[in-house]
């Protein structure tokens, strides 16, 4: 058990630094939850890589009521959702508002929105032991090959993938790369590639991840602007999977995740987008989405860098929001960033 306070260094800004007193160190350094998970083990990510912006990861449920002195400001400060807020599920897609804001095709590369799940009472990446990812991995698989229509499919394991295939599901977007450091640090790389894989349908507009950071990544995706028809395929897919999956959720922090910024509704909307224009205006590029609510990410995934002119643009809200918010903050603010390349 590492029982000294981890020492940070002075640029640190992640809220791991921010929010771990040593008195709060002190309270819960012995903790374990019924899985074993401890404070080390939370903490561990944002010890190891000190850049971080968030730095813990939760091992299970339980890891959210037992470490709540570490998580709950932490999550306050992500989300601004406070202990005694309630999380609200909305996931009607005839409620929200986005006629397809670029139907000549000049800015909207392609969509995508996907929804992170764990499944209930099973410990989430952080602590789950090799066995019970692998029976994660045969249950989810074997409910995603029962769907039918648009959403039938076939799912294929990581394991015995050739390297060529993987790196081009990975360059054309559709399948996740290797664990990076930061999920390195936090035991969610354990085992790889055992027990991943991912599921599609005929013409890749329907993914699963299984057993990436968390258990499931749900994703609809497809070329183009039309973020309704994207939206509405992913409330049909995610309807459908939890007839024969129960996840792991609470009236407080809905959808739990492994980690905190993934909490809610566990739901990033995303458009790969060209604004070459804004790209060279930073200012105003974020200040713009700041007012929106919206993150900036390359197009590569998180971590990555933009390539000619393109970025993806998501909502940055998941906790607190309901789900039609959450695509409404990104279409709003994709409306935003197009009229302003215009302007450009
Ligand atoms: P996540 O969205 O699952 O949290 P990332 O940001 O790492 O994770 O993105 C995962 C993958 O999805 C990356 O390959 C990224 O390029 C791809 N991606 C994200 N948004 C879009 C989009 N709108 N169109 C196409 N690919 C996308
Ligand atoms: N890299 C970690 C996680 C940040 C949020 N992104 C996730 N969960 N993929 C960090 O603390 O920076």
């Amino acid at each position: 058990m590492n029982h000294t306070f981890p020492s940070f260094p002075k640029d640190c800004h992640s809220l791991l630094c921010r929010y771990l007193t040593p008195e709060i160190f002190d309270a819960l350094k012995d903790k374990k939850t019924s899985n074993g998970y401890t404070l080390h083990q939370a903490i561990n990510s944002g010890v190891q890589n000190p850049d971080s912006s968030i730095g813990v990861y939760a091992g299970d449920a339980e890891s959210y009521t037992l470490f709540a002195p570490l998580f709950d400001p932490i999550i306050e400060a992500y989300h601004g959702f406070c202990r005694s807020d309630t999380h609200h599920s909305h996931f009607n897609p005839d409620d929200l508002k986005a006629p397809n804001p670029d139907t000549s095709g000049d800015y909207i590369v392609s969509t995508r929105i996907r929804v992170g799940r764990n499944i209930a009472d099973v410990p989430l990446g952080p602590a789950i032991s090799k066995e019970q990812r692998n029976a994660v991995e045969s249950q989810v698989s074997q409910a995603l090959e029962s769907l039918e229509g648009a959403l039938r499919g076939t799912y294929y394991p990581l394991q015995g993938m050739s390297s060529a295939d993987k790196a081009q599901l990975v360059s054309d977007h559709f399948l996740f790369k290797a664990g990076d450091r930061f999920l390195e640090a936090a035991g969610l790389n354990r085992d790889w590639p055992e027990g991943r894989g991912i599921f599609h349908n005929e013409d890749k507009t329907f993914l699963v991840w299984i057993n990436e950071e968390d258990q499931l990544r749900i994703i609809s995706m497809q070329s183009g602007g039309d973020i309704k028809a994207v939206f509405t395929r992913l409330f049909h897919a995610v309807s459908a999977i939890e007839k024969s999956v129960t996840f792991s959720h609470s009236k407080h922090l809905g959808y739990i995740t492994s980690c905190p910024t993934n909490l809610g509704t566990a739901m990033r909307a995303s458009v790969h987008i060209k604004l070459p224009k804004l790209g060279q205006n930073k200012e105003r590029f974020e200040a713009i989405a700041k007012a929106h609510h919206v993150q900036i990410r390359g197009i590569h995934g998180e971590h990555s860098e933009s390539e000619g002119g393109i970025y993806d643009i998501s909502n940055r809200r998941r906790l607190g929001v309901s789900e039609v918010q959450c695509v409404q903050d990104m279409y709003d603010g994709v409306v935003a960033l197009i009229a302003a390349e215009q302007s450009l």
